[in-house]
């Protein structure tokens, strides 16, 4: 599984040390060994979703072969196996977030529903016609449109954050447009489609001083920085297990206790009650208030794997990687003629957004995937974004720790292949 070398975990890893790394990490990913269009894949579209490692995949299955059964239901060996997994798997999340109690993760299918799981529990009975919700302009559409619908449904205005040419949030605007009015922060730690790291302690900080929730979408963070819920003190923060190289299908609401205690459930059904009568129902403790009926429980399992797959990695080793590869595909990338970069953030992720002269996107995409390489193409659920740089979308090319420098150069002389047969 992870060679010796990785399990350097919080060590300081040294420079010359990297690609012998990077060369064990990927003999854990068994899909990066294949060929797409005859040519070794490339695999740039990590902000999308992350590949998994074998041992996610050997947990997922191990649990179908060997423990299956429904959670929280059974007094049979086999039920109580698979509840004390899917447990152990929560006390592994709590443990990777700095979170302060199990009570405060929620399962959910992603961060789309933790969102929204947000948007009407916490924040819709709290919400009137006067109430705003404070968003910024590079929010995904997971982080907009549930605050959209609650705005449908109570009259409070969805207020938006502008950024600067960069990419970077105007903090001053930020700053003004925090008012009596606003009853919610909601912003995005790292942004999909422009990879800007926002300044998210400073807004908590600002937000806080005016007694104002916030919640972090960290989809983007957690797969590359680690993250301390307790010390961000930040009231809700919500990820994806499939951009963490855990499986589709799983996320996770983190919620202080106290606010979640206060909350009403989101959804009804089984598991989340304590009693049900047709004169009343009453509801379970947290965390199993906010998760009805029968949990993906694989899904939950594989994504206790692949936080250890990290933590046995290590985010010093991720860190260094990925800065070393932004820093070299920023360098070389620049040295094509007809590129255009979207977004120019000095604090960001391995995340980069180009345009190729006047090519669309999606031809771009196509040419590349004919070599075997895979970026995404489009708006990346960020229009409102797009619509303020006055594209269609962008070519966005996402790293992960196992992504190489040889990588990097494939994707230049591709997009050199693409330039020539596109303009
Ligand atoms: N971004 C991308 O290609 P889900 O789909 O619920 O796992 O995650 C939604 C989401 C929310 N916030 C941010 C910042 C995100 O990047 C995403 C998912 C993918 O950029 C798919 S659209």
């Amino acid at each position: 599984m992870i060679a010796e070398s990785v399990h350097m975990s919080q060590e300081t890893v040294r420079e010359e040390t990297l690609d012998n790394i990077v060369e064990d990490v990927r003999r854990d990913f068994p899909i990066l060994t294949q060929t797409i269009n005859g040519e070794p894949l490339v695999y740039l579209d990590n902000a999308a979703t992350s590949q998994k490692p074998r041992s996610v995949i050997d947990r997922v299955c191990s649990y179908y072969e060997e423990h299956h059964s429904n959670v929280h239901r059974g007094v049979h060996s086999l039920s109580q196996r698979a509840t004390e997994m899917y447990e152990a798997a929560r006390e592994t999340v709590r443990g990777f977030i700095g979170a302060a109690s199990t009570a405060e993760i929620v399962f959910t299918r992603g961060t789309t529903e933790a969102l929204n799981l947000v948007a009407q529990s916490y924040a819709r009975p709290r919400l009137g016609s006067d109430s705003e919700i404070l968003v910024t302009m590079m929010e995904h559409h997971s982080n907009i449109v549930p605050w959209q619908i609650l705005s449908g449904q109570t009259g409070a205005k969805v207020v938006v954050t502008p950024i600067h040419e960069d990419g970077t949030l105007d903090l001053d605007a930020f700053e003004q447009l925090l008012g009596d009015k606003t009853c919610i922060v909601a912003v995005a730690y790292i942004s999909n489609s422009l990879g800007t790291i926002n300044p998210v302690e400073h807004i908590i900080e600002r937000s806080h001083a005016r007694d104002i929730p916030v919640v972090i979408d960290g989809a983007q963070a957690v797969p590359h920085m680690p993250v301390h819920v307790g010390e961000l003190d930040c009231d809700f923060f919500a990820f994806s297990g499939h951009k963490m190289f855990g499986p589709t299908g799983i996320g996770v609401l983190y919620g202080k206790e106290t606010l979640l205690d206060a909350m009403p459930p989101y959804q009804g059904g089984g598991d989340m009650i304590e009693s049900v009568s047709f004169s009343g129902t009453t509801f379970n403790k947290l965390p199993h208030k906010f998760e009805a009926g029968t949990p993906n429980i694989a899904g939950t399992i594989g994504l206790g794997a692949a936080v250890d797959y990290i933590q046995n990695v290590g985010y010093d080793f991720i860190q260094k990687h990925e800065a070393r590869l932004l820093t070299t595909a920023l360098s070389k990338l620049s040295e094509l003629e007809s590129i255009r970069f979207i977004g120019q953030a000095a604090e960001r992720a391995s995340v980069i957004s180009f345009l190729l002269g006047d090519s669309h996107p999606y031809d771009v995409g196509s040419v590349l995937d004919k070599m075997g390489i895979a970026v995404r193409t489009g708006h990346h659920c960020t229009q409102p974004l797009m619509d303020h740089y006055q594209i269609p979308g962008t070519v966005r090319a996402s790293f992960a720790f196992y992504n190489t420098i040889e990588e990097i150069d494939r994707l230049c002389s591709a997009l050199r292949k693409a330039a020539s047969l596109l303009q």
